[in-house]
């Protein structure tokens, strides 16, 4: 009895606290997502921990139309956004943070109800590596959210 309560206190706290997917050449850690209407973003911090360069091709869901890697670029000092053409590469021993005004995800037509706090499947492809299945959590209210660790 008492091992299966430390087992579930385990499996709790991996799942409340540490939010993180891996696979052995790589960490992508606290995948969340705003949801506008039947749209949102995607953002999450990606780290290379293996000995070779990591290519981010593409995000697939097949609770999403279609997702696509986005960019934010200045141009006549107006902030826009941009589709990523080839990827994102990570070096080895770099991270790479997707944030609000940087690199995100893009989704576009969300098939399924997403309240606060849920979790919208996504499978991560990358060139040269396993595809790694990742789960955004919903946090709509970002504003509030202290969101550096
Ligand atoms: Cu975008």
């Amino acid at each position: 009895m008492k091992f299966i309560i430390i087992l579930l206190i385990t499996f709790y706290s991996v799942i409340a606290y540490s939010h993180k997917y891996e696979l052995d050449n790589m960490l992508v850690d606290h995948p969340w997502m705003k949801v506008i209407n039947k749209n949102g973003a995607g953002y999450f911090k990606i780290k290379n921990t293996g000995d070779h360069d990591i290519h981010l091709l593409e995000v697939v869901s097949d609770s999403v139309r279609k997702i696509e890697l986005h960019t934010i670029v200045t141009e006549d000092g107006v902030s826009k956004m941009r589709p990523v053409k080839n990827g994102v590469i990570i070096k080895v021993g770099d991270s790479i943070e997707f944030k609000p005004g940087g690199y995100h995800l893009m989704f576009f037509e969300i098939n399924k109800d997403l309240n606060e706090g849920e979790l919208l499947n996504a499978t991560f492809k990358f060139k040269d590596s396993k595809n790694l299945l990742v789960k955004f959590k919903v946090e709509s209210n970002k504003s509030s959210h202290n969101h550096d660790h």
